[in-house]
């Protein structure tokens, strides 16, 4: 499939997409959610990716749904929200939690609506102190669609994730990493190196041993305690028996740096 609307690189286990329609805010359009299926569905496929990087061209990061993609109006005939989410933006937020590899969000400015929400199922979400982070479903209509309601008052409390739902208000980068919505909040010409230095150390961890790590940390939400210990039993039995746990502990013994294949 030939990309228009995002960018996609692969090189040295570490994947790339970058939404990439600027002068829309990277707003979604069909043909977008077409491309990044796409992009994602060659990530899961290719062993030798062992971290993704998802962030935005230009000066926003996504604006969400692209409210002129389709013709929406007064009186009009009505559009199936439904099909949307259902076709388009529930598969996607649930790739990228179960994307058995790291996945870092760099949000490098207003990310809106369901582009608020996918950057929350990122695993770990750096932004650059000029974003900002707008739950703009309640001034058309909507409810926080894309994990919002699910993500939000887990992330931040009820309070909090009530206000910013039903207000609508701006957050900026600095309050989003001191409410615990995101990972680091980074001077913007951080951003760069500090994603980088990021992915790097991830293309060189024992990434089936994070993968699990993730599984184990997104199933605790609806999990009882004692769930939680026989997950950890049978994922730790499985690590036990993977290289990269042998090489980690031969490097500790050894006194040297581990090599992890991601194996
Ligand atoms: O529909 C379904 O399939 C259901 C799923 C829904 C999921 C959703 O995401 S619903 C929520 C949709 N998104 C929004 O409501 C956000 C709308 N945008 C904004 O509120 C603001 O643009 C921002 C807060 C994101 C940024 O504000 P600001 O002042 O920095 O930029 P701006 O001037 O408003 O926007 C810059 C341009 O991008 C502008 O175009 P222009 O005037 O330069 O030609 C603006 O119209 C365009 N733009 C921004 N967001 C969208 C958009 N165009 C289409 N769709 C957008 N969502």
């Amino acid at each position: 499939m030939k990309y228009e609307s995002i960018l996609y690189d692969n090189a040295g286990g570490i994947a790339r997409i970058t939404l990439n329609r600027p002068d829309r805010l990277n707003s979604f359009t069909a043909a977008m959610h077409a491309e990044l299926a796409d992009a994602l569905a060659r990530v899961k496929a290719d062993a030798a990716v062992r971290v993704l990087l998802l962030t935005g061209a230009g000066r926003g990061f996504c604006a969400g749904q692209d409210l002129s993609d389709r013709a929406v109006a007064p009186g009009g005939t009505p559009v199936d929200l439904g099909e949307s989410i259902g076709k388009y933006y529930a598969p996607l937020v649930l790739t990228l939690r179960e994307l058995p590899l790291p996945v870092v969000c760099a949000v490098n400015g207003v990310a809106a609506g369901a582009g608020a929400n996918i950057a929350l199922a990122c695993d770990i979400v750096i932004a650059a102190r000029s974003a900002s982070f707008v739950q703009a479903f309640c001034k058309i209509g909507l409810v926080p669609d894309s994990g919002g309601t699910y993500f939000l008052p887990r992330l931040v409390g009820t309070a909090r994730a009530m206000g910013l739902a039903l207000l609508g208000d701006k957050l900026t980068a600095q309050q989003a990493e001191e409410w615990g919505l995101v990972w680091r909040c980074v001077e913007d010409a951080e951003l760069a190196p500090t994603v980088d230095a990021l992915l790097q150390h991830f293309a060189q961890a024992p990434t089936r041993g994070l993968a699990a790590t993730k599984r184990a940390l997104h199933a605790s939400a609806g999990a009882t305690l004692a769930a939680q210990l026989v997950l950890e039993r049978d994922l730790q039995r499985e690590l036990g028996w993977s290289d990269d746990y042998r090489e980690g502990v031969a490097a500790f013994v050894g006194k040297r740096p581990p090599h992890f294949t991601g194996k």
